[in-house]
């Protein structure tokens, strides 16, 4: 029997899931194919309610624009709800259009800083119909040489961009702006850190917010200090997980540093992240380019809700004392208590008193799922990164 008691924030503990793991991905070097990858968005999004319907985490799916272009949105919804999920963030696409080659929202030229401004205003007429609250831009705007263009009037324009486009947000929607350090471009990135997105959304206004992703920063950056930071600033919208190795490597949240996740969780615990009505929405921006899909996001979500609960299991009231007492040791031992205790049994036992299965891994396994779309999902192009 355990003795780990799981405290009330874990229910309403929810990460929501890209539509874009679902898809054939790679490297530059090669996709490999899998068998039964959607080839429509409803059929991404058929698989994401498989990942809610075993782990009970996952309940919202985050779309990007125009990957997941369809017709009718407002039906899309129907069918999304009819598979007991929500449709989430709407993610703009400004980085793969021939015209954005030199920039987006920076670009120098008005008239495709005007198309990648129609872009996102397209974007929000998709979360008024999607319901979405959160429009997510992540630019790939930058430069490869100094001196190649003015990083200065890029920010200006950015500014003058980002303020068109907030302004078109209704009352209950947010715009969020992730950054990133280098790649695709490799001297300057117009949004490179959580200090330029916190000054451009800080002129926007209190609908925009911050998006931090985890796999998007230096080696060695202590990203639970910015959490921190941008919770007592009140900016944090939203986390992209995932984890990584070298640099963008969108591989498994918790899979190369679950340390490191639970460090995250522990300020977003403390910074009041998890608490109902919260700014801090968690997702997922990963791709499954080796193993199967649908258990590698179950395998996400697994992770982030234990790494949660041993956050939540944080003996603070000791933690403090420790602290005030500047007993280092001891305050450290208190902290890895919490990170060593081993939540599993727990957690298995408590998903069955929810009428989720034990072990999700296991109960997909076991579910036939993998065979039915394999069989099922012949011919048309399977969707990939990008498709
Ligand atoms: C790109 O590196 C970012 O992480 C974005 O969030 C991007 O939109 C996402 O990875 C899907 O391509
Ligand atoms: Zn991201
Ligand atoms: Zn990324």
């Amino acid at each position: 029997m355990s003795t780990v008691q799981i405290p009330e924030a874990l229910d309403s503990l929810a990460i929501e899931v890209p539509s874009w793991a679902y898809g054939n991905s790679g490297t530059r070097f090669k996709v490999f194919g899998t068998p039964g990858t959607p080839r429509t968005v409803q059929e991404k999004l058929q698989d994401a309610a498989k990942v809610n319907e075993l782990t009970g985490l996952a309940p919202s799916v985050a779309l990007h624009i125009p990957w997941d272009k369809v017709e009718d949105y407002a039906a899309l919804r129907e069918y999304a709800e009819g598979l007991g999920v929500k449709l989430g963030t709407i993610n703009s696409n400004t980085f793969q259009d021939d015209v954005y080659k030199f920039g987006s929202l920076t670009h120098s030229d008005e008239s495709v800083r005007r198309r990648a401004i129609e872009h996102h205003l397209e974007c929000i007429d998709i979360m008024d119909a999607t319901g979405s609250r959160d429009l997510k831009i992540w630019l790939a705007d930058g430069t490869n040489y100094p001196g190649q263009d003015d990083i200065r009037a890029r920010q200006d324009r950015l500014a003058e961009s980002l303020s068109e486009i907030y302004a078109r947000l209704g009352d209950e929607q947010r715009l969020v702006l992730e950054y990133k350090f280098f790649e695709p471009a490799f001297y300057h990135t117009d949004v490179p850190d959580w200090g330029t997105s916190y000054a451009q959304t800080l002129a926007l206004g209190e609908k925009a917010f911050v998006c931090l992703d985890t796999g998007h920063h230096a080696p060695g950056t202590n990203i639970e200090f910015i959490v921190a930071q941008l919770l007592r600033l009140g900016k944090l919208g939203s986390f992209d997980f995932n984890s990584r190795f070298y640099a963008d490597d969108d591989l498994i949240v918790g899979a190369a540093d679950p340390f490191q996740l639970f460090r995250i969780m522990v300020e977003v615990v403390r910074g009041g992240g998890l608490e109902p009505n919260s700014d801090v929405a968690l997702m997922l921006d990963q791709c499954h380019n080796l193993e199967e899909k649908i258990p590698g996001q179950i395998r996400s979500v697994l992770n982030v809700q234990e790494m949660t609960l041993r956050a939540l299991l944080l003996d603070r009231a000791a933690l403090a004392e420790a602290q005030r007492n500047h007993d280092v040791l001891a305050a450290n031992a208190v902290f890895m208590d919490a990170f060593y205790t081993d939540v599993r049994p727990a957690l298995a036992a408590w998903r069955q008193e929810r009428g989720l299965p034990a072990d999700p891994m296991a109960a997909y396994a076991a579910s036939g799922y993998q065979k039915l779309i394999n069989d099922a999902r012949v011919g048309g192009t399977q969707a990939g990164w990008g498709a």
